[in-house]
């Protein structure tokens, strides 16, 4: 299968982890939305990054789609979702909070790097920016002191999208999100990019 995004894309990097960390062999072209945008449409005529190409051809998107394809190519040990209901909805509030934190640090991004700054919007921004505070103060709570692993002593999914939304913020709105007041997720976030599907799949901002 080929995994099409770049790594600078905190949707791209959280599946090449996933698929890294569970073992599926993948082939990457890390093609940008924008400066390759007709090579990437001939692949994904909606231009969505990530797409995953299967075998067959079938192309798919969205990530946590693409995840839940995955998991199921996965061998039952390395799964990363909690197989108990309780965990799962555990899980499944962590990622989507940790996919908020990532979808208000992309607007915050293509509000600076693709609109005109004469028509950038400050209310707009700041309520995105009080968003993202909110998602990452949840995720704070939700992760005790940021020395162990979220269901045991194996990161899952949701270990994965808070490491990479973290590093993700950190990297490309820089001031927004004070490291200081945050201190679990900025000790979380430094064993998850020691993982070797971390170290694997860098980003690349
Ligand atoms: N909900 C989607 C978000 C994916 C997304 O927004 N990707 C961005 C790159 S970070 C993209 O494809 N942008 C181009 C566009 O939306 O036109 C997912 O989880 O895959």
């Amino acid at each position: 299968m080929r995994l099409i995004g770049m790594l600078d894309s905190p949707y791209v990097r959280r599946v090449a982890i996933s698929l890294t960390a569970v073992g599926i062999p993948f082939e990457h072209e890390p093609l940008s939305v924008f400066r390759t945008y007709k090579e990437f449409e001939a692949i994904n005529p909606v231009v969505k990054a990530p797409t995953l190409v299967l075998d067959d051809g079938t192309v798919l998107m969205e990530s946590s789609l693409i995840l839940e394809y995955i998991e199921r190519l996965a061998p039952q040990e390395r799964r990363l979702t909690p197989s108990e209901t309780a965990d799962f909805a555990r899980a499944q509030r962590i990622v989507g909070l940790a996919l908020t934190a990532c979808e208000k640090s992309v607007q915050i991004v293509y509000e600076h790097h693709l609109r005109p700054s004469e028509k950038l919007h400050e209310p707009w921004l700041d309520r995105v920016k009080g968003q993202l505070l909110a998602a990452y103060g949840l995720l704070e709570k939700e992760i005790g002191t940021g020395e162990t692993w979220l269901f045991g002593d194996r990161p899952l999914q949701a270990d994965i999208s808070v490491g990479v939304a973290w590093y993700f913020t950190q990297d490309m709105c820089s001031g927004v999100v004070d490291p200081a007041a945050y201190p679990a997720l900025a000790q979380f976030s430094r064993r998850a990019e020691a993982l070797d599907a971390f170290r694997a799949m860098p980003h690349e901002g």
